[in-house]
């Protein structure tokens, strides 16, 4: 048997959680929490594939940890069941207001409660096989624009939370409009793949994120990140390409293909917008290629 799908059954009562255990112990691997509290954690860290929830509990009630789990991006898209006593029509109500799924009564039939389980963890799958397509660039299969975009503003906030500095190579490949036009397009198309892979090799931290951020371009967002780390890698990545030794002999720089990169950090205050990392990097780009190109450039960005 190959991969089985995650419940999270968040309950105060351990008779309760033996009960809805045993119901899934054989289509599951389900896993418990005996307070609100340590469910947000343990939803946070292990993502879930749903989440059965209790609403009466000691400390933080149900709804209120259906609440956090909505409002957190690591966990807002989890379907979340509650399995409560309490049948009034009101209490299920602000339940699916939560933004729950679905609610179940106790006591529950258990063939019910696992044909509700399933439904929902099959539409999760779904969602998450759609939801990465969504994400992939269709010819270098690295994270597409919409993905950077997002990743950006999520670690952007995460790194105001942490204080730490976030920083953004922004990477063009030099002179590949005559790339195209001295061999072909197709031949364009696998270099893009060639040095989209080699990019991806040169990032080792599980939270850096590379990006095709538009035709021959790409982007590498790499959290906690300050800038002398951030230009060995970019200096790593100049490198990487250059060692490819992919024909160009069309370039006036080089004669093979070679990437210009702007470098950019920025510890992410209130008062500064994500788009002042992309600006800078941008720029640094720009003068990399006016320094000659194969290069990189960098800047600290302290004021807006
Ligand atoms: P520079 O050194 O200043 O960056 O010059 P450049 O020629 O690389 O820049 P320019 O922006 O003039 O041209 C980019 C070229 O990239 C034009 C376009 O044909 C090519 N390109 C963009 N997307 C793709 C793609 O998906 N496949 C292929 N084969 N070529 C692409
Ligand atoms: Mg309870
Ligand atoms: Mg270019």
């Amino acid at each position: 048997m190959g991969h089985r799908n995650k419940v999270l059954i968040i309950d105060d009562e351990p008779t309760n959680i033996r009960m809805l255990a045993e119901a899934l112990r054989m289509d599951y691997e389900a896993f418990f929490a005996t307070s609100g509290e340590r469910g947000l954690t343990l939803a946070a860290e292990q993502s879930p594939d749903l989440i059965l929830l209790d609403i009466m509990m000691p400390g933080m009630d149900g709804y209120t940890v259906c609440k956090s789990l909505k409002s957190d991006g690591r966990t807002k898209n989890i379907p979340v069941i509650f399995i409560s006593a309490k049948s009034l029509l009101e209490d299920e109500l602000q339940g699916l207001d939560q933004g729950a799924v679905d609610y179940i009564t106790k006591p529950f039939q258990v063939p019910i409660l696992k044909a509700r389980v399933k439904t929902h963890v099959n539409l999760k799958r779904k969602y998450d096989l759609l939801e990465s397509l969504a994400c992939l660039d269709d010819l270098t299969e690295i994270a597409n624009r919409r993905r950077f975009d997002s990743a950006l503003d999520e670690e952007w906030r995460r790194c105001r939370r942490t204080f730490q500095p976030l920083s953004l190579i922004m990477m063009d490949i030099d002179y590949f409009k005559r790339f195209n036009d001295h061999y072909d397009h197709t031949a364009g198309d696998d270099c893009l793949k060639r040095v989209a892979r080699t990019i991806k090799q040169c990032l080792k931290r599980a939270g850096d994120l590379v990006a095709r951020y538009g035709g021959e371009e790409f982007a590498c967002l790499l959290p906690d990140t300050d800038l002398e780390d951030a230009v060995k890698i970019a200096e790593k990545i100049r490198l990487a390409v250059d060692q490819l030794q992919i024909d160009h002999a069309d370039s006036p720089v080089s004669d093979h293909i070679t990437l210009s990169l702007g470098v950019a950090m920025t510890l992410p205050f209130p008062d500064r917008r994500p788009t002042v990392l992309v600006d800078s990097a941008d720029a640094r780009l720009y003068r990399a290629k006016a320094n000659g190109r194969n290069q990189v450039a960098s800047t600290k960005v302290v004021a807006v």
